[in-house]
């Protein structure tokens, strides 16, 4: 059987919504981030790091989103939601698959700022600000190469719109989308998608944010 370790509204998303894609039936086995579960000594076992996603697959446990995404389109090159060495847009494919993480840890790092740090050691307005403002160049670098497209590659959708299409979810708590209006339009085309739609409804309610805006602290107006 196949298990996903998950937390709702997590990168392990990334990986729900790849299976969904590919026809693939999934347990998911939950965890929380403020819980503990993730420093028990079994599930270090699964991943050594205490971090989710992590897979159990065809006899292996992987971890690591890029890693995981990988994986699975190499080992069912059928579903065509890789591209493999020799093919023209391959390096794309691993530049996105690297450019998800360059953005999801900014949002790991807003997160971590606005939700998680407090009294007494409050966030720095300055470093929230400058984090901000550089999760907005990486959207700016998106919606450039987005414009003409639907999907991130020229030839249509593959699993680095799951990697990067994550992040479009937690990346509106932050920056005001509005202004990226191709990425606006992407993030509405991944709403319509069946395999988007199936991963959210297995997904679980989120944890994180308790309101819809995050503002730098002092332009709140
Ligand atoms: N590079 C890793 C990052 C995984 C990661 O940091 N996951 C977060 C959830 S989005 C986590 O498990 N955080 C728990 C913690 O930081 O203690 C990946 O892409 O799989």
């Amino acid at each position: 059987m196949t298990v996903l370790h998950h937390i709702p509204f997590s990168r392990s998303f990334r990986i729900l919504w790849l299976l969904q894609e590919m026809g693939i039936d999934c347990d998911l086995k939950y965890y929380s981030i403020t819980d503990g579960s993730l420093r028990a000594e079994d599930f270090r076992a699964v991943s050594p790091a205490g971090r989710v996603p992590a897979l159990e697959i065809d006899g292996i446990t992987i971890y690591e989103s890029p890693a995981i995404v990988e994986y699975l389109c190499e080992t069912r090159p059928e579903k065509g939601l890789g591209r493999f060495a020799g093919d023209a847009e391959r390096v794309a494919f691993l530049e996105w698959l690297g450019f998800a993480e360059t953005q999801a840890s900014i949002l790991a790092s807003l997160n971590m700022q606005h939700l998680f740090m407090g009294d007494p050691t409050p966030a720095s307005p300055q470093v929230l600000k400058l984090e901000a403002a550089r999760l907005a160049a990486t959207l700016k670098a998106m919606n450039r190469k987005l414009e003409g497209r639907d999907w991130l590659l020229p030839s249509g959708f593959s699993a680095v719109d799951c990697m990067m299409g994550f992040n479009l979810f937690s990346a509106p708590y932050y920056v005001r989308l509005d202004r990226f209006e191709n990425v606006v339009a992407y993030r509405d085309r991944i709403m319509a998608r069946a395999g988007y739609q199936a991963a959210r409804a297995m997904d679980g309610e989120q944890q994180f944010y308790a309101k819809d805006f995050y503002p730098v602290p002092g332009e709140e107006g």
